[in-house]
């Protein structure tokens, strides 16, 4: 799907959302939900994204969704860096296919990198 299209809300993070299909949830509250991705590039990779928006990607937030957003993945990485302690941490987030979005709700990536290890998939 490219930039192009609707918001489909059936997508894998919307059942997560509705909670039609199972996630590790890390936190959450009304706005926003941090959960491990379930195929992690590395230990503690989480996504966050909102329980609100109908955003696909970051062209379609409104400001304060991703002011929001970018506060929890600041917790997020928070969270993880004082649980796991790696050495660096990655956030990136994703828009259209072309780009490497393969689920179309806006969601930022958080992957702890750690010393001498490979990302994997
Ligand atoms: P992206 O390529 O940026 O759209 O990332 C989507 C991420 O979502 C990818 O890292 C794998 C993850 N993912 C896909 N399906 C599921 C799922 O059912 N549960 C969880 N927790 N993560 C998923």
């Amino acid at each position: 799907m490219s930039l192009h299209g609707t918001y489909d809300p059936d997508n894998i993070f919307a059942k997560i959302v509705r909670g039609e299909i199972p996630s590790v949830k890390v936190f959450e509250d009304d706005e926003v939900l941090a959960f491990m991705d379930a195929f992690p590039q590395s230990r503690g990779h989480l996504l966050v994204i909102s329980k609100t928006s109908k955003a696909r990607n970051v062209l379609e937030a409104e400001p304060k969704t991703l002011g929001r957003l970018i506060g929890a993945v600041q917790k997020a990485t928070r969270a993880v860096t004082q649980a796991l302690k790696p050495d660096g941490v990655v956030v990136t987030q994703f828009n259209g296919a072309p780009a490497g979005q393969t689920v179309f709700h806006l969601h930022f990536h958080v992957i702890p990198r750690y010393e001498g290890e490979a990302l994997g998939r």
